[in-house]
């Protein structure tokens, strides 16, 4: 890799529009992008003759290196990144789980964890409980650590859940802090019950897992955290869209101008629960996560609510754990550690489910995987333009991908996509101006990924001041951008 590059005759794409140009890039920066740009012999030249050059992949949803249900996850900083890259996505959002409570502590502990990343990343935080402190920390996380977004669960009970009264106290400080508030959409207390019956019924297996925590669950805890954001006055993002009862909550929420935002992640958009019913138990334990990958149908309709923008991004809630670890749960699938795979295949399954299949155009495809404004990145991450950070992919729309557990970059030994192939390929990643990933090579360096900070966006809110006039009119970022479908 070079510290200059110039990429020739491609297609380049952006959120909102696509032109023929070329790219050059120099210290990890986008130079220019015009067409027939010339440079001297020191540049390494790509040519991307018939392909897309396009932004690099945002996951805005991971969790590497997280402790969780007595154990780990088994992609840490290094090799979650190493196969996002490989799979075209060259920025990831992890979520900081608090230490002790403490939120400083938590975040420090997770950069200490990020230490070895080899592409960049960002953090939001969960928050678990509820005190003075934890207040305080909320400030400090935004005007000092760069966090613009808090995730609170709304399930988990006896863990990480907290109660309306908690979620009302959180809502109200994002809003105070510029912060966006995050939930995990489903009801814990009846999820509690739901699992109490399962076992009681003498279903132990993976599928008491979906059995236990049903779409209308989910569709309560949404529509709950809608209207107490409403009620707040404040912004909401929902992570994990998984129903269809969750998404017409957003949908009718969104129609009548909240600012609500809704995530699908690439399992629920493409999977259906069947393999939750599979005989053999760590085949179908390999599809747990919460809340659960839905009975067929949700998916399309996922599908069809990002394509008319009643959903805004995918994540992936790439949270991994390998067999021996799933099979924790071998007699109780309330011990099977939640989670499944995606942050290498989510950009060529939703180039496959969403644009081959005719339901989002090119630039909708840029939009929706690498989060446009949504926090605070644009336009130095998520676009190809003269001074924005050179994460960029070469995506070949004539070749093809297939997703392989033996093959595929993660460190966990099964995936849950094992054996989907389809149409287009990311055949070249550059990661802060390095070609990371060619011919089906990675050359990734530990430690070279930066960490990102992303500023609070008090233009979402009430009471706009001039500052934040001003730094909108210089994106010409318009202020109602979360109610419109763009
Ligand atoms: N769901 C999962 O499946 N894993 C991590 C946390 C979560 O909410
Ligand atoms: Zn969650
Ligand atoms: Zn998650
Ligand atoms: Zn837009």
């Amino acid at each position: 890799s070079s510290s200059k590059l110039l990429i020739k005759g491609g297609t380049v794409v952006n959120a909102h529009q696509q032109e023929i140009a070329d790219v050059y890039v120099e210290d990890g920066v986008i130079v220019a992008v015009k067409p027939n740009i010339k440079v001297g012999d020191d540049v390494t030249l790509l040519d991307a003759t018939g392909k897309y050059i396009m932004p690099g992949g945002i996951d805005p949803h991971t969790h590497l290196a997280m402790e969780f249900m007595g154990t780990e996850t088994i992609d840490d900083f290094f090799s979650g990144q190493a196969a996002a890259l490989a799979g075209g996505t060259t920025m990831h959002i992890d979520f900081v789980i608090p230490v002790n409570g403490s939120l400083v502590a938590g975040f420090e502990a997770y950069e200490r964890k990020a230490k070895k990343s080899c592409m960049d990343y960002g953090f939001h935080m969960a928050i678990t409980k509820w005190d003075e402190s934890v207040s305080r920390e909320m400030e400090i996380m935004v005007n000092e650590k760069g966090i613009n977004s808090f995730k609170f669960f709304m399930a988990y009970k006896g863990s990480l859940m907290i109660n309306d009264e908690l979620l009302l106290q959180g809502l109200k400080r994002c809003k105070s802090l510029g912060a966006l508030a995050m939930v995990h959409a489903e009801n814990g207390d009846a999820v509690f019950e739901g699992q109490k019956r399962m076992i009681e019924l003498g279903i132990t297996g993976p599928e008491g897992h979906a059995l236990s925590r049903p779409a209308v669950l989910e569709g309560e805890a949404t529509a709950r955290a809608i209207r107490l954001a409403r009620f707040v006055n404040t912004p909401l993002y929902v992570v994990h869209v998984m129903s269809i009862d969750a998404m017409e909550e957003i949908a009718k929420a969104r129609k009548s101008g909240q600012k609500v935002i809704g995530e699908p992640v690439v399992s629920g958009l493409v999977l259906d629960d069947s393999g939750l019913w599979d005989p053999d138990f760590i085949t179908a334990a390999k599809y747990v996560m919460s809340p659960p990958i839905r009975e067929s149908g949700h998916d399309k309709a996922l599908q069809a609510a990002l394509s008319t923008g009643v959903l805004q991004l995918v994540g992936t809630d790439h949270c991994v754990f390998n067999s021996t670890q799933k099979a924790f749960g071998i007699d109780d699938f309330r011990k099977i550690p939640n989670g499944v795979n995606g942050i290498e295949e989510r950009m060529h399954l939703v180039w496959d489910t969403m644009v081959e299949s005719g339901q989002i155009s090119v630039t909708d495809y840029v939009r929706i995987t690498s989060t446009e404004w949504i926090f605070n990145l644009y336009p130095r991450k998520g676009a190809i333009l003269a001074g924005s950070d050179a994460d960029i992919i070469i995506f070949n729309p004539n070749s093809s991908f297939e997703i392989r557990a033996s093959s595929h970059h993660s460190r966990t030994d099964t995936n849950v996509f094992d054996g989907r192939k389809g149409k287009g390929k990311v055949e070249v990643t550059i990661a802060g101006g390095r070609v990371v990933w060619q011919d089906d090579e990675l050359k990734v360096v530990p430690g070279s990924g930066k960490y990102i900070e992303m500023p609070p966006f008090s233009y979402l809110f009430n009471g706009i001041d001039k500052a934040d006039a001003k730094y909108l009119s210089s994106l010409q970022a318009p202020v109602g951008r979360f109610n419109s479908a763009s």
